[in-house]
């Protein structure tokens, strides 16, 4: 195998992160912003930037460099990437303040709409000689009132146990570790998978530069995402972390809370259990 086929490189991740984000733009649609609101939340940004330059006496060879980055961020259709990792976690905080029900997180840059429906105990489709500890994962989707939502959409996409996704690393069949679980008459789910591995930022590509060049990390904790949708419900979008993996106090996109992390205990066979429950609001 070649270095290039192998690893998850900017040229093949964060390139695909950005047509699946343009693909999302049409499917969530663009509100039109009030000029005051545009004035307001840019002049912020900006004298941020601004008070940065004058707090650290920015070059102008400093300067240069940056706008060169920016414009390779571009290049590499890494905006996505960045803004998931280093923006998104806050914009969620914002908006989590103002939610009930279980704990959401970032979504990141790797979802993808329109993927298998699945039966409420289901196998995750998988290539056969797939790696990784098979794991379980059920519970059950409730409203905040604890009733049970039969028929809610447990949508969910990890990595595979090289910490890659199918769709944005070569030769990872489509839909691999992907799919839409429906639950059953009692609002349950039962999903069968295998261990994602920690995920690492393509450190060939300017985000990866960035990490390099200010001495951080590029990694984030293996995890799973999930989104949970419930006809008159708000839809959680959320990642569910492992105790005791690598990076859990130190992820790179700041996107870990206590409450999303499990414990999954061994099934006697070689693999791991765990149950989690989701509880919506309703809209
Ligand atoms: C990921 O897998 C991810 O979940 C986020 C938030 C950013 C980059 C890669
Ligand atoms: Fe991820």
């Amino acid at each position: 195998m070649s270095i290039t086929e192998s690893s998850p490189t900017a040229a093949g991740s964060g390139a695909s992160a950005s047509d699946a984000f343009r693909a999302s733009q049409e499917r969530r649609g663009v509100a039109g912003t009030p000029p005051e609101r545009v004035a307001t939340v840019v002049s912020a940004v900006l004298k941020g930037v601004h008070d940065a330059i004058k707090e650290h006496d920015v070059t102008y060879p400093e300067f240069q460099a940056a706008k060169g980055w920016l414009m390779e961020v571009g290049d590499g259709g890494e905006w996505p990437l960045f803004m998931d990792v280093f923006v998104e976690h806050v914009v969620e905080e914002v908006v989590a303040k103002k939610q009930q029900g279980t704990k959401g997180t970032i979504e990141g840059p790797y979802y993808l709409p329109d993927q298998v429906k699945l039966g409420s105990t289901c196998k995750l489709p998988r290539r056969d000689d797939e790696k990784g500890t098979p794991l379980v994962l059920s519970g059950q989707v409730r409203d905040v009132d604890g009733t049970p939502l039969p028929g809610a959409e447990v949508d969910i996409w990890h990595a595979d146990s090289d910490g890659y996704y199918s769709g944005f690393a070569p030769d990872i069949p489509d839909g691999n570790l992907r799919g839409v679980v429906v639950t059953d008459d009692e609002g349950r789910f039962e999903i069968n998978t295998v261990e994602a591995a920690p995920y690492q930022i393509p450190t060939d590509g300017p985000t990866g530069k960035l990490i390099e060049a200010a001495g951080w990390h590029p990694w984030r904790p293996a995890h799973l995402h999930i989104m949970v949708r419930a006809d008159g419900h708000r839809t959680i979008t959320t990642q569910l972390y492992f105790a005791g993996g690598d990076w859990l106090d130190s992820d790179v996109a700041e996107a870990t809370k206590p409450e999303l992390v499990l414990d999954p205990k061994d099934d006697g066979q070689g693999g791991k259990r765990e149950e989690y429950d989701f509880e919506l609001e309703p809209v």
